[in-house]
């Protein structure tokens, strides 16, 4: 019998950066109503579960990610009617919603901060990380912010400094204050009861600082923020008890998930956060460090199974918001090939596959002019880093002009190539990328041991091969990926001689090639074969 279905582990997270992906009022920002248009499309790809990056009130430092006000929707994306529309046309087509929540800091507009800033006496006085300069006039500690500024910045209406780990506009919250705590609290609450499935927890893993906050001792790094050890500012074991609050607010209502982005993760840290009774779920970002090698991959996801605890649930996933395009990291110029090889990666692990939108069509990398930059930490490393635009240009819908993501003038550019790389255009061609990202889902949905099986190496070739098997008491799923543009053999010896093998999919064959005499199964240049026991 294959165990019960839950739709956060068996499903694929799709996630959609609302100011890029469609635009239905014409000012150039994606919006609610943009995605509600879209949401058949998102039904047909056969994504479980759409997560948003904010969408709440902000004055967009950090776009989005500085919020301003938690309970309510910006008007540049709609209104709250429009997201309770969304919810309910999302769950009438079987996809569930993820909020972001960034509960780590808020955005300097936030009445909290408005109020907190005004003085010690104010209500709101301890909500933030407020202290004096030392005797000195100093900073006070060393503690670095991330976007390359010191952590502290001075306020001279209350006359002291206030932390934060981002832009100065994010003032860090006083999660220690259990005022806050509980406010946070009522923040999940309010989404939870307006029918939201899940949330994805924006650097949850810094809420706590250590009480003291001591120097952080020195690091070799290249950016001031690498040149000391964040021992003092993040993963402090304040956070397990809230954890576990959170997952108790979470389990009083139905089939609710928590999947927490963990700040400069090890598959150690993210184990701890996920222990049973803690969050269901925190990203590792192993894989987004690989190079196009399955030695890496291998090592990664050895990496991730090795440290989980076994009732836990990895996620996996090549891109965000915040990183590069996987075509452009890999270097596949126009060429989707490689990209087919990823996708059968990503979703036919042992864990919850997110895909960044897009990538089912592979979009590649804007190039921003300097100039042109709005990401501001892009302007802050330029050249070192250019930021994040690059990868959260406007989803390219089809040939039309700003690639029908808009009829006005969209906020970052639509990468030049939207005239032949579309949905539209993908949509028509049988061997698009876009159908191939589509097979695998629906084979996700029909294999049992692709969603819950156990996962086991079999063997890898540096830079060439990759091969695993995915089983469950009902049946053994072996993939085979490709690697490299040119063929490769895989010996089919031992563990996997066993009565045959059925074609499940492939992006370069429609039936099993024979396997040759010695036992070897023949692939061709970046071939993605998944194949299933014969029944
Ligand atoms: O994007 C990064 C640097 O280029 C990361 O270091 C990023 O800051 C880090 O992963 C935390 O990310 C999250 O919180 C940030 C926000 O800017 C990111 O978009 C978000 O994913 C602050 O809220
Ligand atoms: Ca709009």
């Amino acid at each position: 019998m294959a165990a019960n279905p839950i739709w956060w582990r068996d499903g694929v997270v799709y996630q959609i950066y609302p100011r890029s992906f469609a635009d239905s009022n014409g000012d150039g920002i994606g919006d609610l109503g943009g995605v509600i248009q879209h949401l058949d499309y998102l039904a047909e790809l056969g994504v479980e579960a759409i997560w948003y990056s904010p969408f709440y009130p902000s004055p967009d430092v950090d776009f989005g990610y500085d919020v301003s006000n938690y309970t309510d929707i910006d008007p540049k994306f709609g209104s709250l009617a429009d997201f309770d529309r969304l919810v309910t046309e999302s769950h009438q087509r079987g996809i569930r919603v993820i909020l972001d929540l960034v509960l780590n800091h808020t955005s300097d507009q936030h009445l909290w901060f408005q109020e907190s800033r005004k003085g010690k006496d104010n209500p709101y006085s301890d909500w933030y990380i407020w202290r004096d300069a030392k005797p000195d006039g100093s900073l006070p500690n060393n503690w670095e912010a991330i976007f390359g500024t010191p952590g502290w910045e001075w306020d001279a209406k209350r006359d002291q400094y206030y932390y934060h780990m981002f832009y100065p506009q994010q003032p860090d919250l006083n999660w220690r204050n259990p005022q806050v705590r509980q406010a946070c609290l009522d923040v999940v609450r309010f989404w939870l009861d307006r029918g939201v499935d899940g949330f994805r927890l924006d650097v949850f893993s810094n809420f706590f600082k250590h009480p003291d906050l001591p120097d952080n001792p020195p690091a070799v790094g290249l950016r001031a923020f690498d040149r000391q050890k964040h021992i003092y500012d993040s993963n402090q074991p304040d956070m397990i008890p809230l954890l576990r609050e959170l997952r108790e607010l979470l389990d009083s209502y139905p089939e609710r998930y928590a999947v927490g982005e963990t700040f400069m993760p090890t598959p150690q840290s993210v184990s701890a956060y996920t222990a049973p009774g803690l969050i269901h779920a925190a990203f590792d970002f192993e894989m987004l460090h690989c190079r196009w090698d399955p030695e890496c991959f291998q090592k990664a996801i050895l990496a991730t199974e090795k440290a989980m605890h076994p009732d836990s649930w990895p996620v996996y996933t090549l891109n965000n918001h915040d990183t590069s395009r996987t075509a452009s990291r890999y270097h596949c110029g126009n060429n989707d090939a490689r990209l087919k090889v990823a996708a059968a990666l990503t979703i036919t692990l042992r864990g919850t596959p997110f895909i960044y939108y897009g990538e089912e069509i592979g979009m590649r990398n804007i190039h921003v002019p300097r100039r042109f930059i709005q990401d501001r930490i892009g302007e802050k490393y330029w050249p070192i880093f250019d930021g994040r635009d690059k990868n959260r240009s406007p989803m390219q819908w089809n040939a039309n002009s700003h690639a029908g993501f808009t009829t006005g003038k969209p906020w970052l550019p639509v990468h030049p190539d939207h005239g032949t790389r579309n949905v539209e255009a993908q949509r028509k061609d049988p061997q698009s990328l876009f159908h191939f990202y589509r097979r695998l889902i629906q084979l996700r949905k029909e294999l049992s041991a692709l969603r819950g099986g156990l996962f086991q190496p079999v063997t890898y070739e540096p830079r060439k091969l990759l091969a695993y098997l995915r089983q469950d008491s009902e049946q053994t799923v072996l993939v085979v990926l490709n690697f490299s543009h040119r063929p490769v053999r895989l010996a089919m010896g031992g563990e996997l001689r066993r009565n045959g093998w059925v074609l499940a999919l492939s992006n370069k064959h429609d039936t099993l090639p024979a396997i040759e005499k010695g036992g070897y199964l023949s692939l061709q240049g970046d071939e993605v074969m998944i194949l299933t026991e014969k029944g």
